[in-house]
């Protein structure tokens, strides 16, 4: 039921992509996700380039699966892991933060597909004119860095306005949310926060108890005001005080010493109070750890089933 033009692009069973999360994403859960049948991601963040590399190679070691891995364009590790992919043969590649142009060529003569993930319709038009293979549009509900428009208003006009297949990220973590997203027109998901709650995703336990914890407002936008790179995460002291220092005016600077750091103090040392723990604000349904392949089974067999069902019948259940 589920084949689409991403399960053919890359040869997996279930079109479902982890995200490429920053500090949180690495080998064994990428690995875990490929081996269930979706396509695992490593994110490369802005750790050093050579331990990516070291990354890839142990994913390798842990599945015969495609699996993918994300460079964040803005950061200053982008240009050396652009070679890095091509170096080690990974199968997709997915860009965040900005334009991948420049490194299209490389990556598709190497046979990398390409998948960026955009929060707007220009930007899904300018990456398709660059040599996107499928556009990832995410929604304002997603965790970390996002645009301002909801999921379910931006994929269809992002399927609207390009040819290429669309996934649709940002607040789906269950069969219904999967069967809204595949009824705007995605032919794929990209799911973050529901991998976080997984035995084998290696964040700090901490990470994993805020948003299992978290209820539905329980989630925070920070950089609204200053800065101009809105991140959205679990609410609690280092989202207020943030919040606080912007309204009050201080300058770039003195935000931007509380916020350097705060990811890695939240997925290593589980840090409460001064992490930034970015999850997404479906962070509320998400509400107990699960293994990596129940949770892919689950929203599958799930979507299977209510998309089989009529509008009354479709109440509760996940
Ligand atoms: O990149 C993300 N999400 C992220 S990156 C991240 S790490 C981080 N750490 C600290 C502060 C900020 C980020 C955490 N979450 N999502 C994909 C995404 N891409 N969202 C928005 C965009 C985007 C923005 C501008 C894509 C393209 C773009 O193009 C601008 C241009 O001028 O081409």
């Amino acid at each position: 039921m589920f084949q689409t033009r991403i399960t053919e692009l890359l040869g997996i069973r279930y079109p479902i992509l982890q995200g490429g999360m920053a500090w949180v994403a690495e080998s064994t859960l990428a690995a875990a996700v490929s081996n269930a049948g979706g396509l695992g991601i490593i994110a490369g963040g802005s750790a050093p380039a050579e331990l990516i590399r070291e990354e890839i190679r142990k994913a390798k070691a842990l599945t015969d699966k495609p699996f993918g891995v994300n460079i964040m364009l803005m950061s200053p590790n982008a240009d050396e892991l652009a070679k890095i992919v091509v170096e080690e043969g990974v199968a997709m590649v997915t860009t965040g933060a900005g334009n991948p142009g420049k490194y299209m060529e490389g990556w598709k003569a190497a046979g990398i597909k390409v998948f960026p993930v955009v929060p707007s319709v220009a930007l899904a038009k300018r990456m398709e004119r660059a040599g996107a293979d499928a556009i990832i549009a995410e929604g304002t509900e997603s965790g970390g860095h996002i645009g301002s428009t909801t999921t379910i208003c931006l994929v269809p006009q992002v399927v609207d306005a390009v040819n290429i297949p669309v996934l649709a990220a940002g607040g789906i973590a269950d069969g219904r949310t999967a069967a809204a997203a595949f009824m705007l027109g995605a032919e794929g998901l990209q799911c973050g926060t529901v991998f976080l709650a997984s035995p084998e995703c290696q964040i700090h336990s901490t990470y994993k108890e805020m948003v299992v914890g978290a209820k539905d407002t329980d989630s925070a936008v920070t950089g609204l005001i200053c800065g101009g790179a809105p991140c959205r995460q679990v609410k609690n002291r280092y989202t207020k005080k943030v919040n606080e220092l912007e309204r009050s005016g201080a300058k770039f600077e003195e935000i931007e010493e509380m916020t350097i750091g705060s990811l890695r103090r939240a997925a290593k040392e589980g840090d409460k109070e001064n992490g930034s723990f970015m999850a997404g604000q479906i962070a509320g349904m998400v509400c107990e750890i699960r293994p990596v392949g129940e949770i892919i089974t689950g929203i599958f067999d799930s979507a299977e089933d209510i998309l089989g069902r009529r509008p009354g019948e479709l109440l509760g259940g996940k």
